[in-house]
């Protein structure tokens, strides 16, 4: 079995990664009913319990106290402290150490060369040197997974140093970055500055990207609680209801919810599918380095675009169904999307589909042969599924479904965020900010814009290329 270790860093990303280790710990809590530690729990957590065959505490339902033994293999770096010093103080403290933990106090003010420049040299060696140490837990170190949002400063900035100092040391493991972009709305008015310097690093130093929109969670979550009324959930008119947004039966308890916590929990159920048969056996596992291998035919084409299905299910009757195939149907529909579009109306340069829990591989070929004729793939590449069944389901599901696309409907968002970085940039608004940063060369924000400009037109140019056309093929 191989190890993955998370790097969460600034707000977004640590408030996101401590969505996803209390869920981790939910899942292995719910199957692992013994409390042994073993090979699936040991992908993501270490064990320190000396007796080391002996079983560990798993925390189940209540029993805080029993969380001891395990750690999550986490970094957790943001240039403020209250987000991670909240962590610490809250219901998941146990499962991190303070040795995995690197702070300051003052943040990077929403500034992208604050954070990479700045802060980037002063903390790279004690960056290095923890991620070093929990490297050295790991018998096989598959993949590191950071998490961060592309809008601040700390995540943006320090969060793609971090990952050219992973590519520069760890080479062979694979990078899977986890990016919030933000919405049209956000109140950082700098964000698409951050966004676009930082998206340069992803495209340059990344394996892989997962573009989430803000927008797109807000949108999810309405459509949610549309369904599933949490007065109603409230009230217990309804029955088990569970839904991507819910955190419950997982360490936090609905008192200690912060504002962001639902949205967040939809990115960490992302993560949790994702890495589900890295964390469980399955009867046609996916690796992680399948999904690369797969999904990304170009070096820098590496942006996929996620969706999840079902967004809630409830064995009662008042709900409409959510059949197997209902389940497929919704995950290549627009408002299952990670990020605001529509990749049926774009082509798919290939696609994975990701099933846990009760179904089996023929439902899977019966569904790809169903929603094939309304869905455009690159005509070299007409059979590019990769397929993956999970037998462990998430917790409380019957089965679940995620999608990961390498579809040029991405490009959208891409062309949006570039709008707004030009506006700003075309009148050098807050410009000094950044040049008065050390290390900080104007020539960052040309080259920024100048790589966005060339994924945004690789993307467009698979999509108008008609089959029998030698496509003109993107830069490697
Ligand atoms: N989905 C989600 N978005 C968040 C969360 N926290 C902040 N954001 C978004 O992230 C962007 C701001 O980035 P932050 O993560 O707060 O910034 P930071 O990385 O801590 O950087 P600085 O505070 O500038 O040093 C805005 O677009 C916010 O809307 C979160 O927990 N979840
Ligand atoms: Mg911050």
């Amino acid at each position: 079995m191989t190890q993955s270790i998370v790097v969460q860093v600034g707000q977004c990303g640590n408030q996101i990664g401590t969505r996803f280790w209390d869920l981790a710990l939910r899942e292995h809590a719910s199957t692992n009913k013994r409390g042994v530690y073993d090979e699936s729990i040991s992908s993501f957590f270490r064990n320190v319990d000396t007796r080391y065959d002996d079983p560990v505490d798993i925390p189940l339902g209540d029993s805080r106290g029993k969380i001891k033994s395990l750690k999550a293999r986490a970094v957790l770096v943001d240039m403020e402290e209250g987000v991670v010093s909240n962590v610490m103080k809250g219901p998941l403290r146990e499962v991190f150490d303070y040795k995995q933990l690197i702070t300051d106090v003052s943040g990077c003010g929403n500034n992208w060369a604050v954070g990479h420049h700045n802060y980037g040299v002063q903390y790279r060696e004690e960056i290095s040197d923890t991620i070093r140490r929990a490297a050295e837990f790991c018998d096989c170190l598959q993949c590191f997974f950071i998490m961060h949002s592309m809008g601040g400063g700390t995540g943006s900035g320090l969060g793609t140093h971090v990952l050219r100092i992973l590519e520069e040391q760890y080479p062979d493991v694979y990078r899977f970055v986890t990016a919030v972009y933000p919405s049209a709305e956000d109140d950082v008015i700098t964000s698409p500055y951050n966004s676009v310097l930082a998206m340069r690093q992803l495209t340059e130093n990344a394996d892989c990207v997962l573009p989430i929109e803000n927008q797109a969670l807000v949108e999810i979550m309405n459509k949610i609680n549309q369904a599933v009324p949490s007065t109603k959930i409230g009230k217990k008119t309804f029955g088990d209801v569970k839904t991507l947004a819910t955190g419950d039966g997982g360490l936090t308890k609905k008192k200690d919810e912060k504002p962001f916590d639902t949205m967040n929990n939809i990115v960490a159920n992302l993560l949790l599918n994702m890495t589900s048969s890295a964390r469980f056996e399955g009867s046609l596992n996916v690796d992680l380095n399948e999904i690369t291998m797969n999904l990304v035919p170009f070096p820098k084409l590496h942006y996929l675009v996620s969706s999840q299905a079902p967004l809630y299910s409830c064995a009662d009757i008042h709900l409409p169904p959510r059949r197997l195939d209902q389940m497929f149907s919704d995950a290549f529909s627009r408002d299952h999307q990670l990020i605001r579009a529509d990749p049926k109306h774009s082509t798919y340069l290939a696609c994975a589909l990701m099933v846990r829990g009760n179904a089996e591989v023929s439902d899977i070929r019966r569904n790809i042969e169903r929603l094939k004729p309304s869905l455009k793939f690159i005509h070299w590449n007409q059979e590019g599924w990769k397929t993956g069944l999970c037998s462990t389901p998430p917790v409380g599901q019957q089965y679940s479904l995620l999608t990961l696309a390498n579809n040029t409907c991405v490009r959208h968002t891409f062309s949006e965020l570039k709008d707004r970085f030009v506006r700003l940039y075309k009148r050098k608004a807050h410009m000094h900010h950044y040049t008065s940063v050390d290390g900080m060369e104007a020539q960052e924000f040309t080259d920024s814009l100048e790589s966005l400009t060339g994924i945004i037109s690789e993307y467009e140019g698979l999509e108008t290329n008609p089959p029998g056309h030698a496509a003109r093929l993107p830069v490697a």
